[in-house]
């Protein structure tokens, strides 16, 4: 039985999506406003099964935090805090080395590593960081410092952002996460993070990383401020940069907590905005290999309908989230591997353990 679509606006853009064409800036603004939600989910579907078939992508990793302490005030942020604040922590090197020894557990394949922008750590700290553990896990990929912090580094250490990331890579870290993009249009950044790196300079430090031979994740924060159009001038920025790099590994879009910022009068996302999410960046990103299903943030059981909405990839094990649990996620911290491998056979696809950058992948179809 053929697909019925019950908006026909989303005829035209089907024939693209068949043909395997590229979508508008416009057909993007439609795919966010059209009421048909099973449509754009059928077609996103279609993309991500021509591209990675009927697997789903999990990792063992885990994510670390050194610091909460920040000096930006970003108005959708539970995390950062200034120094003085009661729950404000600072890990020395070797509180952070411990946690990983203790989780490491024997197999975690990635350190996922962000934190606040500390007025005080020297750029040393981090470099220090990065050696650290690299010479007690030497086969953990390191993927450490989104943008914002990144460029931050560059201040402190009084470098060109080239030379700030070529120290980095020199001390481990493997590649960029993708966190810290927000939304790039101004008139919303300036509302929700107006003291951060803005969108271009953020897109700057991407494509320095890409050029500088390290891979990188993209983001962005949907479900506070933004509009239809924003949205998806976000997404064709980003394809853009992708075009000129190849660098962008996966595209994770980020639901809004609202629950101890200052937008706390917004309510939480909807299952149907999040499903949403996910197909229209698997539909506008034609050149991003991979749709992530954060399941921390949108919770295991939309990232498992999520699977046929676009996305391929279901994150980790990620041990520690204090990010988005700080604005009131009420999922778990910690999925342990066979947890993950079930969700993913429940959904009904094959579940096959990546690497960060998916170089190494096995699939463990039978496992469960
Ligand atoms: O940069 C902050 C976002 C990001 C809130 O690259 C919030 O694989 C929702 O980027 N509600 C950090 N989001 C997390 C991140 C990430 C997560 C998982 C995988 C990857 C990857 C990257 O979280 C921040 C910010 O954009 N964030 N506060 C909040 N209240």
């Amino acid at each position: 039985m053929l697909f019925e679509f019950e908006d026909s606006t989303l005829k035209p853009v089907f024939e693209k999506v068949k043909a395997g064409l590229r979508l508008s800036y416009e057909d993007g603004v439609t795919l966010w406003q059209t009421p048909d939600l099973l449509g754009v989910g059928y077609m996103a579907n279609l993309v991500r099964e021509r591209l990675n078939g009927d697997k789903t992508y999990f990792i063992h990793n885990r994510h670390i935090n050194p610091t909460n302490i920040c000096i930006h005030s970003c108005q959708f942020c539970a995390f950062g805090v200034k120094a003085d604040h009661p729950d404000a922590y600072e890990k020395s090197l070797q509180d952070i080395f411990s946690d990983a020894e203790k989780y490491n557990g024997g197999d975690v394949s990635e350190f996922h590593i962000v934190g606040g922008l500390h007025p005080d750590l020297p750029f040393g700290y981090y470099l220090e960081l990065l050696e650290g553990l690299k010479e007690r896990f030497p086969l953990v990929h390191i993927q450490a410092f989104t943008a914002v912090e990144v460029e931050y580094f560059s201040h402190l250490a009084k470098l060109p952002l080239k030379d700030t990331l070529e120290k980095l890579k020199q001390a481990g870290l493997g590649s960029i996460p993708g966190g810290g993009a927000e939304i790039f249009a101004k008139r919303v950044r300036r509302k929700i993070c107006g003291e951060k790196i803005d969108g271009e300079g953020w897109l700057r430090v991407h494509e320095t990383a890409h050029l500088a031979g390290l891979k990188s994740n993209a983001t962005m924060l949907y479900g506070h401020l933004e509009t239809a159009e924003e949205r998806s001038d976000h997404l064709v920025r980003l394809r853009e940069l992708q075009d000129r790099t190849h660098g962008f590994v996966t595209f994770i879009p980020l639901a809004f907590h609202p629950e101890n910022t200052v937008l706390d009068f917004l309510k939480t996302t909807p299952g149907q905005l999040d499903l949403r999410a996910l197909a229209v960046s698997r539909l506008m990103l034609d050149n991003f290999p991979h749709m992530k299903a954060f399941w921390i943030m949108i919770t295991p059981k939309i990232a498992q309908l999520a699977q046929s909405f676009g996305a391929d990839d279901m994150d980790g094990t990620v041990v520690e989230e204090k990010i988005v649990h700080a604005a009131g996620a009420a999922t778990d911290q910690v999925f342990h591997k066979d947890q993950i491998i079930h969700m993913i056979t429940q959904s009904g696809r094959k579940p096959v353990e990546r690497d960060t950058l998916y170089e190494n992948v096995e699939e463990l179809e039978g496992a469960y």
